[in-house]
């Protein structure tokens, strides 16, 4: 019998794994990636890493989720669901990260793309002790591309300088490094791509005025969706950079903090 309830061909839409954070704020951590994926056509299943208790303002504070229970979140969603890209951004400790890395080595064929969230926005610590070492070690390796901010990156190479930094966590086993440059300075911000140590491309733009809540959750999802989507590395990174910097054009303010990126925004129904 015909099944009302199913279209005649079902479109299917690209999978995409997130094991990050909650934000009740829906600016960034898991609820992010879910708005960023759906505006982009991408099915987002989620593996929740931590609770955090926040406003627009902070992180106010933020409990773990037991690892073996993330990893069962993940595990069972992997065995039955064809997942096309794993994107990874709040971990919170050591043995979530030792966790993880375990798990990604029963599915080397699926790329990964990592959100070193080391803090929040507000500034509050997300990180445990170890953390950095962990992600460095365990997970780096398993890496297709990182989505750092500079301070991001600084901290995980301890480098001087950013492009530095891009270049020894290239050399730590990331095959890709977007470096976004929004926590800089000036009118223009560089973002830069990396792989195998040397410089691929520079994407500059137009720094924005606010300070906005959930840019980086934004541009990693963004790229893991567009690899989901089957485009290559760099087109990926480009479209991410294009749509986060339209999401931020268009943020809005919803608390007393920062801005929110608008992740509803299409350029065709602007007029
Ligand atoms: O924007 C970094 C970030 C990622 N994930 C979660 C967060 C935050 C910042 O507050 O709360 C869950």
């Amino acid at each position: 019998m015909h099944n009302m309830l199913m279209p005649e061909r079902a479109e299917i839409p690209p999978v995409v794994l997130s094991i990050a954070g909650s934000d009740p704020s829906a600016g960034a951590g898991i609820q992010a990636d879910l708005l960023t994926c759906a505006r982009l056509g991408v099915h987002a299943c989620t593996a929740i890493t931590a609770l955090t208790i926040q406003d627009s303002v902070n992180v106010q504070r933020f409990s773990l989720v037991n690892p073996a229970e993330c990893l069962q979140q993940a595990r069972v969603i992997l065995d039955d669901i064809p997942v096309r890209v794993i994107k990874i951004g709040m971990l919170g400790t050591a043995e979530m990260v030792r966790a993880l890395a375990g798990l990604l080595d029963a599915y080397p064929q699926i790329p990964v793309v990592l959100d070193p969230i080391l803090a929040a926005g507000g500034g509050t610590s997300l990180a445990g002790s170890g953390l950095l070492e962990a992600m460095r070690s365990e997970l780096l390796p398993k890496v297709s591309i990182i989505t750092p901010n500079g301070p991001e990156a600084l901290a995980l190479t301890g480098a001087e300088d950013v492009r530095a930094a891009a270049v020894l966590l290239n050399a730590q086993g990331a095959q890709w490094v977007l470096l976004s440059g929004g926590h800089g300075e000036g009118p223009k911000l560089e973002n830069l791509v990396f792989q195998g140590g040397i410089l691929r491309q520079t994407v500059i733009q137009e720094r924005l005025p606010h300070q906005y809540h959930g840019s980086g959750c934004t541009l990693a999802s963004a790229v893991a969706a567009g690899l989901a989507k089957g485009q290559a590395v760099m087109q990926a990174i480009e479209a991410a950079l294009a749509f986060t910097h339209d999401a931020l054009l268009h943020a809005y303010p919803l608390g007393s903090g920062q801005f929110f990126p608008n992740r509803f925004y299409h350029p065709e129904s602007s007029s």
